[in-house]
């Protein structure tokens, strides 16, 4: 890309950044996410380290503000703004004991993004800075990690049990809707599915054409409102972790989530290191055993990785995106990497011309605008250019970035893109699309 173009698309996405931001915080985007969201501010401030260190110190230790006392990151902090589909009147999350004092959030956790965002903007700093940085963060970044082992693991396989899609980030990536929908059915997402009311029920939706994203291109309205009843079985729980894990109607290993907190932790290790701290034996442990654990979510015949249904023990066999997210956990044994490419290259699923499409093009969920079921996401092609750096295969990382870039250059900065055609949808001006945009086109500078 020509110097005066990536000039151009930095200010562009700076001017989205600046639009999106809320003082310290920001939102993912003007209409819709009009709120604080986990995995979205930790990618923020990958993007503003580039030009504003102070924001993006801010940006990455703003989701930590909210934290619960048993160290859990909530996904969402509300802030003031009205109209959001899932409010804090959906959550309740002072029905537990363990919310923060002084602020509203959703009760579940999002990709522990965290580590990556601090270590990224260490690495803007001095030596000395960096020291004192790791010091503030370090500690609240462990106790989020470690929330995850006490309440969220109960095999100790160093592999967390999600529990809503939305956890995922992805929310209705089809093994999560497939599951749910064996499993998980509320009662009135039942009745609204038997009696045939999803078109009466999509006039009450306030996340689609209120806000300017049409319903095809969102969630289905069955599999929203499905959504909405397990979050209010969470809530029936006061959000207790025991209860949860063990009663919960949906309980998943999840592949990608899993490949993220893997990697979180090498991270926290590089911040412990630095500033001289040991990492305690229940992170230790984790990060002995989680590779073994991973390996268990491999197909041998299909050459895939799954999530795995706790209820059942088995894999779910329905790929996604998320088969390539071992690359980024940094665990991945040697001889799968090159398999691994070959398939983000096979042009029946996932070599489209604006990869990597977040469903394979013949999977029957595939819809190339559809939210998490085949558009592709530059969060997701950030962690995977990433992965496929570390493992060695610089050129693909390479061509991946650039092929994000031509595609946010041609549709702008949307929430998500056709991989057929790179045509944007889902919201506009979404800040997570502007930051990584920034941060690919900083890697050629
Ligand atoms: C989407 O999720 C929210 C619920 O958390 C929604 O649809 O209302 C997802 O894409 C998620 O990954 C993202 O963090 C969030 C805000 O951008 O939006």
């Amino acid at each position: 890309m020509a110097h005066t173009d990536t000039q151009i698309l930095i200010e562009q996405a700076k001017s989205v950044l600046r639009k999106n931001d809320m003082g310290g915080w920001s939102r993912p985007d003007p209409g819709l996410y009009i709120h604080q969201w986990l995995w979205d501010s930790f990618f923020i401030a990958i993007g503003q380290r580039h030009y504003d260190i102070e924001r993006a110190k801010a940006e990455a230790r703003s989701p930590f503000r909210a934290q619960w006392k048993n160290g859990m990151l909530p996904h969402i902090i509300f802030g003031d703004a009205d109209g959001y589909h899932a409010g804090p009147e959906l959550w309740h999350c002072e029905r537990s004991p363990m919310a923060p004092d002084n602020f509203q959030t959703s009760g579940v956790t999002q990709p522990p993004m965290a580590a990556e965002a601090v270590v990224r903007v260490g690495q803007k700093l001095t030596a000395k800075e960096r020291k004192e940085w790791y010091h503030e963060m370090y500690p609240r970044v462990l106790a989020y990690h470690q929330w995850f082992y006490r309440e969220r693991c109960p095999r100790g396989d160093g592999l967390p049990v999600i529990v809503l899609s939305w956890e995922t980030g992805m929310d209705n990536t089809p093994p999560w809707m497939h599951i749910m929908h064996q499993f998980a059915m509320g009662l009135r997402a039942q009745l609204i599915q038997q009696a045939n009311f999803t078109s009466i029920m999509e006039r009450f939706r306030k996340d689609t054409e209120d806000v300017g994203v049409p319903a095809e291109e969102r969630i289905s309205t069955i599999d929203l409102y499905a959504v909405y009843d397990l979050i209010k079985a969470l809530r029936k729980y006061k959000y207790d972790s025991e209860k949860i894990i063990s009663e919960h109607r949906l309980r998943i290993v999840d592949v990608a989530f899993s490949c993220i907190l893997i990697r979180a932790n090498e991270l926290l290790k590089e911040m412990a290191d630095e500033i001289g701290e040991e990492l305690p034996d229940d992170i230790k442990h984790a990060m002995h055993v989680a590779p073994h654990a991973l390996e268990t979510l491999w197909d041998s015949k299909t050459q895939q990785y799954y999530n795995r249904n706790v209820l059942t023990g088995k894999l779910v066999k329905i790929p996604t995106v998320s088969t390539f997210m071992p690359l980024y956990s940094g665990v991945l044994p040697k001889e799968r990497v090159k398999t691994l490419v070959a398939q983000m290259h096979d042009p029946k699923t996932f070599g489209t011309p604006f990869p990597i499409p977040t469903t394979p093009i013949n999977s029957s969920y595939f819809r190339p605008n559809r939210y998490w079921q085949g558009p592709t996401w530059v969060n997701m092609n950030w962690l995977l250019a990433d992965g496929l750096e570390r493992n060695g295969e610089r050129v693909e990382a390479k061509g991946l970035r650039d092929r994000t870039i031509d595609m946010v250059a041609r549709g702008g900065m949307y929430e998500y893109f056709s991989p057929m055609t790179a045509e944007p949808a889902g919201a506009k001006d979404f800040s997570w699309t502007a930051a990584l945009t920034i941060d690919m086109l900083s890697k050629d500078n």
